[in-house]
Protein backbone atom coordinates (compact mmCIF):
# COMPACT_ATOMS: atom_id res chain seq x y z
CA UNK A 1 0.00 0.00 0.00
CA UNK A 2 1.43 3.03 -0.64
CA UNK A 3 2.73 5.03 2.38
CA UNK A 4 0.71 8.10 2.84
CA UNK A 5 2.02 11.65 3.21
CA UNK A 6 1.26 11.92 6.92
CA UNK A 7 2.89 8.61 7.69
CA UNK A 8 6.26 9.82 6.02
CA UNK A 9 6.05 12.78 7.30
CA UNK A 10 4.83 12.01 10.78
CA UNK A 11 1.81 14.64 11.38
CA UNK A 12 -1.59 14.69 11.69
CA UNK A 13 -3.57 16.18 9.12
CA UNK A 14 -5.68 17.98 11.68
CA UNK A 15 -5.70 21.54 9.60
CA UNK A 16 -5.74 19.97 6.32
CA UNK A 17 -8.69 17.65 7.48
CA UNK A 18 -10.45 21.21 8.73
CA UNK A 19 -9.68 22.75 5.09
CA UNK A 20 -11.26 19.75 3.45
CA UNK A 21 -13.86 19.71 5.90
CA UNK A 22 -15.34 23.55 5.30
CA UNK A 23 -14.62 22.81 1.46
CA UNK A 24 -17.07 19.70 2.20
CA UNK A 25 -19.23 21.84 4.18
CA UNK A 26 -19.57 25.36 1.72
CA UNK A 27 -20.41 22.51 -1.25
CA UNK A 28 -24.01 22.30 0.39
CA UNK A 29 -25.17 25.64 -1.14
CA UNK A 30 -25.44 25.42 -5.04
CA UNK A 31 -28.51 26.09 -7.49
CA UNK A 32 -28.47 22.78 -8.97
CA UNK A 33 -29.59 19.40 -6.93
CA UNK A 34 -26.02 17.30 -8.34
CA UNK A 35 -23.01 18.95 -9.10
CA UNK A 36 -21.89 22.62 -7.92
CA UNK A 37 -23.12 25.40 -9.00
CA UNK A 38 -22.85 28.83 -7.40
CA UNK A 39 -22.65 31.72 -10.06
CA UNK A 40 -22.32 35.56 -8.73
CA UNK A 41 -25.24 37.25 -6.29
CA UNK A 42 -27.44 33.85 -6.92
CA UNK A 43 -29.02 32.44 -3.31
CA UNK A 44 -26.68 29.87 -3.23
CA UNK A 45 -23.93 32.55 -3.76
CA UNK A 46 -25.10 34.41 -0.81
CA UNK A 47 -25.59 31.44 1.16
CA UNK A 48 -22.17 30.85 0.48
CA UNK A 49 -20.58 34.41 1.67
CA UNK A 50 -22.90 34.02 5.06
CA UNK A 51 -21.39 30.83 5.84
CA UNK A 52 -17.63 31.98 5.24
CA UNK A 53 -18.27 35.19 6.98
CA UNK A 54 -19.73 33.44 9.86
CA UNK A 55 -16.86 30.92 10.40
CA UNK A 56 -14.39 33.42 10.04
CA UNK A 57 -15.63 35.55 12.59
CA UNK A 58 -17.37 32.32 15.24
CA UNK A 59 -14.11 30.00 14.54
CA UNK A 60 -11.35 31.55 13.50
CA UNK A 61 -10.84 35.06 15.47
CA UNK A 62 -10.41 37.58 12.70
CA UNK A 63 -11.15 41.16 14.44
CA UNK A 64 -12.72 42.35 11.46
CA UNK A 65 -15.31 40.41 9.08
CA UNK A 66 -17.87 41.95 6.63
CA UNK A 67 -18.54 41.34 2.65
CA UNK A 68 -18.52 44.54 0.25
CA UNK A 69 -19.93 46.09 -1.93
CA UNK A 70 -19.35 43.44 -4.72
CA UNK A 71 -19.75 40.76 -2.42
CA UNK A 72 -16.51 39.70 -1.63
CA UNK A 73 -16.09 38.39 1.99
CA UNK A 74 -12.92 39.88 3.86
CA UNK A 75 -11.35 38.86 7.13
CA UNK A 76 -8.50 41.03 8.46
CA UNK A 77 -6.46 39.52 11.52
CA UNK A 78 -4.14 42.82 12.86
CA UNK A 79 -1.08 42.35 13.49
CA UNK A 80 1.23 43.46 16.59
CA UNK A 81 0.11 47.20 15.77
CA UNK A 82 -3.64 46.94 14.24
CA UNK A 83 -2.61 49.54 11.54
CA UNK A 84 0.28 47.61 10.40
CA UNK A 85 0.27 46.73 6.37
CA UNK A 86 -1.36 43.35 5.83
CA UNK A 87 -0.20 40.57 3.83
CA UNK A 88 -3.12 39.90 1.21
CA UNK A 89 -4.45 36.86 0.46
CA UNK A 90 -7.59 34.97 -0.40
CA UNK A 91 -9.26 33.08 -4.06
CA UNK A 92 -12.71 33.37 -5.11
CA UNK A 93 -15.77 31.20 -3.73
CA UNK A 94 -18.23 31.51 -6.90
CA UNK A 95 -17.90 28.21 -9.17
CA UNK A 96 -18.48 27.24 -13.07
CA UNK A 97 -21.16 25.42 -13.56
CA UNK A 98 -21.08 21.35 -12.68
CA UNK A 99 -17.69 22.93 -10.91
CA UNK A 100 -15.66 21.34 -8.34
CA UNK A 101 -15.53 21.91 -4.32
CA UNK A 102 -12.06 23.23 -4.24
CA UNK A 103 -11.46 25.23 -7.14
CA UNK A 104 -10.94 28.84 -5.51
CA UNK A 105 -12.24 27.49 -2.07
CA UNK A 106 -9.34 26.04 -1.08
CA UNK A 107 -7.32 29.48 -1.45
CA UNK A 108 -10.27 30.81 1.08
CA UNK A 109 -9.89 27.92 3.81
CA UNK A 110 -5.61 27.47 3.69
CA UNK A 111 -5.47 30.86 5.22
CA UNK A 112 -8.72 30.63 7.02
CA UNK A 113 -6.88 27.84 8.98
CA UNK A 114 -3.29 29.60 9.64
CA UNK A 115 -5.57 32.88 11.26
CA UNK A 116 -7.35 30.33 13.30
CA UNK A 117 -3.76 29.09 14.30
CA UNK A 118 -2.54 31.77 15.22
CA UNK A 119 -5.70 33.12 17.12
CA UNK A 120 -5.52 30.03 19.60
CA UNK A 121 -2.07 30.60 19.96
CA UNK A 122 -2.83 34.10 20.67
CA UNK A 123 -0.27 35.15 17.84
CA UNK A 124 0.36 38.98 16.60
CA UNK A 125 2.72 39.19 13.84
CA UNK A 126 4.39 42.33 12.63
CA UNK A 127 1.89 42.17 9.62
CA UNK A 128 -1.44 41.53 9.63
CA UNK A 129 -3.18 39.44 7.10
CA UNK A 130 -6.14 40.02 5.04
CA UNK A 131 -8.07 36.84 3.58
CA UNK A 132 -10.69 37.78 1.03
CA UNK A 133 -13.32 35.25 -0.17
CA UNK A 134 -13.55 36.85 -3.88
CA UNK A 135 -17.21 36.97 -5.16
CA UNK A 136 -16.82 36.66 -8.96
CA UNK A 137 -13.91 35.26 -10.73
CA UNK A 138 -15.55 32.88 -13.44
CA UNK A 139 -17.47 35.00 -15.23
CA UNK A 140 -20.50 32.92 -15.54
CA UNK A 141 -23.60 34.76 -14.99
CA UNK A 142 -22.12 38.13 -16.60
CA UNK A 143 -19.22 38.29 -18.81
CA UNK A 144 -17.87 40.02 -15.86
CA UNK A 145 -14.31 37.75 -15.11
CA UNK A 146 -12.07 38.49 -11.81
CA UNK A 147 -15.18 41.29 -10.61
CA UNK A 148 -14.44 40.60 -6.92
CA UNK A 149 -10.64 40.72 -7.18
CA UNK A 150 -10.89 43.66 -10.13
CA UNK A 151 -12.63 45.88 -7.22
CA UNK A 152 -9.97 45.36 -5.19
CA UNK A 153 -7.24 46.38 -7.54
CA UNK A 154 -9.55 49.17 -8.83
CA UNK A 155 -10.30 47.52 -12.10
CA UNK A 156 -14.05 47.49 -11.78
CA UNK A 157 -15.89 48.19 -15.32
CA UNK A 158 -18.97 49.97 -14.51
CA UNK A 159 -20.54 48.42 -18.46
CA UNK A 160 -20.57 45.65 -15.89
CA UNK A 161 -23.69 46.94 -14.02
CA UNK A 162 -25.24 47.39 -17.21
CA UNK A 163 -24.81 43.22 -18.87
CA UNK A 164 -27.69 41.18 -18.41
CA UNK A 165 -27.48 37.22 -17.71
CA UNK A 166 -29.81 34.69 -18.87
CA UNK A 167 -32.83 35.77 -17.47
CA UNK A 168 -32.45 39.40 -18.48
CA UNK A 169 -31.75 40.72 -14.95
CA UNK A 170 -28.91 42.98 -14.79
CA UNK A 171 -25.58 42.95 -12.42
CA UNK A 172 -27.22 46.16 -11.02
CA UNK A 173 -30.64 44.53 -10.53
CA UNK A 174 -28.80 41.48 -9.36
CA UNK A 175 -27.13 43.75 -6.68
CA UNK A 176 -29.89 45.41 -5.37
CA UNK A 177 -31.77 42.09 -4.81
CA UNK A 178 -28.89 41.05 -2.83
CA UNK A 179 -28.82 44.10 -0.55
CA UNK A 180 -25.87 45.64 -2.11
CA UNK A 181 -25.83 49.13 -2.88
CA UNK A 182 -25.08 48.95 -6.63
CA UNK A 183 -23.15 52.03 -6.70
CA UNK A 184 -20.20 53.06 -8.42
CA UNK A 185 -18.99 55.23 -5.77
CA UNK A 186 -19.28 52.22 -3.13
CA UNK A 187 -17.75 50.12 -5.99
CA UNK A 188 -14.55 52.54 -6.13
CA UNK A 189 -14.00 52.35 -2.67
CA UNK A 190 -13.15 49.27 -2.22
CA UNK A 191 -9.76 50.18 -4.28
CA UNK A 192 -7.10 49.23 -2.34
CA UNK A 193 -3.78 51.56 -1.05
CA UNK A 194 -0.87 49.37 -2.40
CA UNK A 195 0.63 51.34 -0.04
CA UNK A 196 -0.89 49.10 2.78
CA UNK A 197 0.11 46.05 1.60
CA UNK A 198 3.21 43.55 1.74
CA UNK A 199 1.63 41.53 -1.38
CA UNK A 200 -0.59 38.82 -2.47
CA UNK A 201 -0.51 35.43 -2.34
CA UNK A 202 -2.47 33.01 -3.34
CA UNK A 203 -3.04 28.92 -2.92
CA UNK A 204 -4.68 26.96 -5.65
CA UNK A 205 -5.68 23.70 -6.67
CA UNK A 206 -3.39 23.01 -9.06
CA UNK A 207 -5.99 22.18 -11.77
CA UNK A 208 -3.99 19.88 -14.26
CA UNK A 209 -2.16 17.16 -14.41
CA UNK A 210 1.66 17.81 -13.67
CA UNK A 211 2.17 17.58 -9.64
CA UNK A 212 -0.08 14.64 -9.33
CA UNK A 213 2.43 13.04 -12.91
CA UNK A 214 5.38 13.60 -10.21
CA UNK A 215 3.91 12.99 -7.03
CA UNK A 216 4.49 16.07 -5.65
CA UNK A 217 1.75 17.77 -3.09
CA UNK A 218 2.90 21.52 -3.91
CA UNK A 219 4.28 22.95 -6.57
CA UNK A 220 5.47 27.04 -7.37
CA UNK A 221 3.79 28.63 -9.84
CA UNK A 222 6.35 30.52 -12.29
CA UNK A 223 3.65 32.79 -13.94
CA UNK A 224 -0.03 32.36 -14.84
CA UNK A 225 -1.37 32.02 -18.73
CA UNK A 226 -2.39 35.22 -20.26
CA UNK A 227 -5.98 35.09 -21.64
CA UNK A 228 -8.60 36.59 -24.27
CA UNK A 229 -12.34 35.53 -24.44
CA UNK A 230 -14.73 36.41 -26.60
CA UNK A 231 -18.31 36.22 -27.50
CA UNK A 232 -19.28 35.56 -31.07
CA UNK A 233 -22.04 35.28 -33.20
CA UNK A 234 -22.52 34.01 -37.03
CA UNK A 235 -26.08 34.93 -38.71
CA UNK A 236 -27.19 33.27 -41.44
CA UNK A 237 -30.63 32.18 -42.52
CA UNK A 238 -33.11 29.42 -40.76
CA UNK A 239 -34.71 27.76 -43.58
CA UNK A 240 -36.46 24.12 -43.84
CA UNK A 241 -34.29 21.32 -42.87
CA UNK A 242 -36.17 19.16 -45.66
CA UNK A 243 -36.68 21.27 -48.77
CA UNK A 244 -33.66 23.80 -48.67
CA UNK A 245 -30.68 21.95 -50.92
CA UNK A 246 -27.42 21.50 -49.24
CA UNK A 247 -26.01 24.05 -52.00
CA UNK A 248 -28.56 26.51 -50.72
CA UNK A 249 -28.22 26.62 -47.58
CA UNK A 250 -26.82 29.70 -44.98
CA UNK A 251 -26.23 27.34 -42.12
CA UNK A 252 -24.79 29.06 -39.40
CA UNK A 253 -23.94 26.15 -36.92
CA UNK A 254 -21.90 24.68 -39.72
CA UNK A 255 -19.86 27.48 -40.44
CA UNK A 256 -18.78 27.69 -36.36
CA UNK A 257 -18.18 23.65 -36.76
CA UNK A 258 -15.53 24.86 -39.25
CA UNK A 259 -14.38 27.36 -36.69
CA UNK A 260 -14.15 24.52 -33.87
CA UNK A 261 -12.04 22.72 -35.91
CA UNK A 262 -9.68 25.31 -37.04
CA UNK A 263 -8.83 26.57 -33.64
CA UNK A 264 -8.27 23.07 -32.44
CA UNK A 265 -5.81 22.89 -35.17
CA UNK A 266 -4.30 26.13 -34.78
CA UNK A 267 -3.45 25.47 -30.68
CA UNK A 268 -2.14 22.14 -31.05
CA UNK A 269 0.91 23.79 -33.05
CA UNK A 270 2.56 25.07 -30.09
CA UNK A 271 2.89 23.26 -26.73
CA UNK A 272 1.60 26.11 -24.12
CA UNK A 273 -1.25 27.21 -26.49
CA UNK A 274 -4.52 26.75 -26.03
CA UNK A 275 -7.69 27.35 -27.28
CA UNK A 276 -11.44 26.32 -26.39
CA UNK A 277 -14.72 27.51 -27.66
CA UNK A 278 -16.66 26.77 -24.53
CA UNK A 279 -20.32 28.07 -25.14
CA UNK A 280 -21.66 27.06 -28.46
CA UNK A 281 -25.59 27.15 -28.90
CA UNK A 282 -27.81 27.52 -32.00
CA UNK A 283 -30.40 29.57 -30.35
CA UNK A 284 -34.50 28.32 -30.53
CA UNK A 285 -32.85 26.06 -32.95
CA UNK A 286 -35.52 23.64 -34.17
CA UNK A 287 -34.49 19.74 -35.11
CA UNK A 288 -35.91 20.46 -38.67
CA UNK A 289 -34.59 23.87 -39.34
CA UNK A 290 -31.57 24.78 -40.76
CA UNK A 291 -29.47 26.84 -38.04
CA UNK A 292 -29.99 30.76 -38.91
CA UNK A 293 -27.95 31.75 -35.81
CA UNK A 294 -24.98 30.08 -33.93
CA UNK A 295 -23.22 31.81 -30.77
CA UNK A 296 -20.09 30.61 -29.52
CA UNK A 297 -17.14 31.58 -27.14
CA UNK A 298 -13.77 31.91 -27.75
CA UNK A 299 -10.91 31.19 -24.78
CA UNK A 300 -7.60 31.45 -26.14
CA UNK A 301 -4.41 31.31 -23.35
CA UNK A 302 -0.72 30.76 -23.89
CA UNK A 303 2.57 31.50 -21.28
CA UNK A 304 3.65 34.14 -23.72
CA UNK A 305 1.05 37.10 -24.30
CA UNK A 306 2.33 37.01 -28.33
CA UNK A 307 1.83 33.54 -28.91
CA UNK A 308 -1.71 33.82 -27.41
CA UNK A 309 -2.14 37.09 -29.83
CA UNK A 310 -1.26 35.61 -33.01
CA UNK A 311 -3.82 32.50 -32.42
CA UNK A 312 -6.57 34.83 -31.87
CA UNK A 313 -5.36 37.27 -35.28
CA UNK A 314 -5.17 34.04 -37.26
CA UNK A 315 -8.67 32.97 -35.61
CA UNK A 316 -10.67 35.76 -36.04
CA UNK A 317 -9.40 35.83 -39.63
CA UNK A 318 -10.55 32.64 -39.93
CA UNK A 319 -13.86 33.27 -39.40
CA UNK A 320 -14.04 36.23 -41.48
CA UNK A 321 -12.90 33.67 -44.14
CA UNK A 322 -15.41 31.17 -43.81
CA UNK A 323 -18.29 33.53 -43.39
CA UNK A 324 -17.12 34.84 -46.38
CA UNK A 325 -16.91 32.24 -48.51
CA UNK A 326 -20.29 30.92 -46.71
CA UNK A 327 -21.92 34.10 -47.80
CA UNK A 328 -23.09 34.60 -43.62
CA UNK A 329 -22.54 38.06 -41.35
CA UNK A 330 -20.99 37.62 -38.08
CA UNK A 331 -19.95 39.36 -34.58
CA UNK A 332 -17.76 39.10 -32.04
CA UNK A 333 -16.64 41.07 -28.88
CA UNK A 334 -13.57 40.61 -26.56
CA UNK A 335 -14.93 40.06 -23.06
CA UNK A 336 -11.57 39.47 -21.65
CA UNK A 337 -8.05 40.44 -22.41
CA UNK A 338 -6.25 39.36 -19.35
CA UNK A 339 -2.04 39.77 -19.59
CA UNK A 340 0.29 36.66 -18.41
CA UNK A 341 0.99 37.42 -14.82
CA UNK A 342 4.82 36.39 -13.61
CA UNK A 343 5.34 35.20 -10.08
CA UNK A 344 7.12 38.53 -8.39
CA UNK A 345 10.62 36.92 -7.84
CA UNK A 346 10.83 37.22 -4.19
CA UNK A 347 7.59 35.89 -3.65
CA UNK A 348 7.91 32.71 -5.65
CA UNK A 349 11.11 32.60 -3.48
CA UNK A 350 9.28 32.61 -0.62
CA UNK A 351 6.76 29.78 -1.54
CA UNK A 352 9.58 27.81 -2.61
CA UNK A 353 11.66 28.39 0.20
CA UNK A 354 8.41 27.42 2.64
CA UNK A 355 8.06 24.17 0.40
CA UNK A 356 11.89 23.24 0.65
CA UNK A 357 11.40 24.13 4.32
CA UNK A 358 8.73 21.33 4.52
CA UNK A 359 11.42 18.37 2.93
CA UNK A 360 9.23 18.62 -0.10
CA UNK A 361 11.57 19.34 -3.52
CA UNK A 362 10.11 22.45 -5.03
CA UNK A 363 8.80 22.32 -9.00
CA UNK A 364 7.99 25.40 -10.58
CA UNK A 365 5.06 25.46 -12.83
CA UNK A 366 2.83 27.61 -15.16
CA UNK A 367 -0.51 28.03 -14.65
CA UNK A 368 -2.88 27.28 -17.74
CA UNK A 369 -5.79 28.73 -14.96
CA UNK A 370 -6.24 32.39 -14.55
CA UNK A 371 -6.80 33.35 -11.28
CA UNK A 372 -7.23 36.73 -8.78
CA UNK A 373 -3.44 37.12 -8.58
CA UNK A 374 -3.36 38.03 -12.20
CA UNK A 375 -5.84 41.03 -11.20
CA UNK A 376 -4.09 41.99 -8.07
CA UNK A 377 -0.62 41.18 -9.98
CA UNK A 378 -1.32 44.97 -11.39
CA UNK A 379 -1.31 46.11 -7.65
CA UNK A 380 1.04 44.48 -5.67
CA UNK A 381 3.78 41.24 -6.25
CA UNK A 382 2.17 38.37 -6.12
CA UNK A 383 3.07 34.64 -6.40
CA UNK A 384 0.92 31.17 -5.82
CA UNK A 385 1.23 28.15 -4.56
CA UNK A 386 -0.32 25.19 -6.09
CA UNK A 387 -1.41 22.07 -4.58
CA UNK A 388 -1.67 18.95 -6.25
CA UNK A 389 -5.47 17.62 -7.58
CA UNK A 390 -6.06 13.96 -7.93
CA UNK A 391 -6.96 12.36 -10.88
CA UNK A 392 -4.90 13.90 -12.79
CA UNK A 393 -5.81 17.21 -11.58
CA UNK A 394 -9.21 17.00 -13.43
CA UNK A 395 -11.24 20.33 -12.66
CA UNK A 396 -13.98 22.63 -13.86
CA UNK A 397 -15.56 19.22 -13.19
CA UNK A 398 -17.01 17.27 -9.76
CA UNK A 399 -14.20 15.04 -10.12
CA UNK A 400 -12.00 17.04 -9.23
CA UNK A 401 -10.24 16.21 -5.61
CA UNK A 402 -7.52 16.41 -3.41
CA UNK A 403 -6.67 14.80 -0.12
CA UNK A 404 -6.35 16.04 3.73
CA UNK A 405 -2.70 14.93 3.59
CA UNK A 406 -1.79 17.79 0.76
CA UNK A 407 -3.82 20.80 2.01
CA UNK A 408 -2.03 20.02 5.12
CA UNK A 409 0.91 20.76 3.80
CA UNK A 410 -0.33 23.70 2.34
CA UNK A 411 -1.30 25.24 5.72
CA UNK A 412 2.38 24.37 7.09
CA UNK A 413 4.03 26.22 3.63
CA UNK A 414 1.69 29.02 4.03
CA UNK A 415 2.51 28.69 7.72
CA UNK A 416 6.22 28.71 7.01
CA UNK A 417 5.72 31.37 4.48
CA UNK A 418 4.22 33.82 7.65
CA UNK A 419 6.73 33.00 9.83
CA UNK A 420 9.55 33.80 7.23
CA UNK A 421 8.22 36.66 6.76
CA UNK A 422 8.01 37.58 10.08
CA UNK A 423 11.19 37.71 10.56
CA UNK A 424 12.64 39.58 7.61
O1 LIG B 1 -10.86 30.06 -16.51
C1 LIG B 1 -10.02 30.02 -15.64
O2 LIG B 1 -8.86 29.83 -15.90
C2 LIG B 1 -10.40 30.20 -14.21
O3 LIG B 1 -11.02 29.03 -13.76
N1 LIG B 1 -11.27 31.33 -14.07
MN1 LIG C 1 -12.07 27.99 -12.15
MN1 LIG D 1 -10.05 29.22 -9.67
MN1 LIG E 1 -1.31 23.62 -27.72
Amino acid sequence: AEIRLNEKFGFEPLLGQQVWDWCEQLAVHSEQDDGLTVTYLSPAHRACAAQIAQWMAAECGFDQVGIDAVGNVVGVYHGQDPSARRLLTGSHYDTVRNGGKYDGRLGIFVPMACVRELFRQGRRLPFGIEVVAFAEEEGQRYPATFLGSGALAGQFDPAWLEQVDGAGISMRDAMRQAGLPASLEAIAALARDPAQYLGFVEVHIEQGPVLDGLDLPLGSVSSINGSRRYLGQINGQASHAGTTPMALRRDAATAAAELLLFLERRAAQVPDLVGTIGLLEVPNGSVNVVPGCCRFSLDIRATSDAVRDACVADTLAELQRICERRGLGHEIRQTLCAAAAPSAPAWQARWERAVAALGLPVHRLPSGAGHDAMKLHDMLPQAMLFVRGLNAGISHNPLESTSCDDAELAVRALQQLLDHLAKD
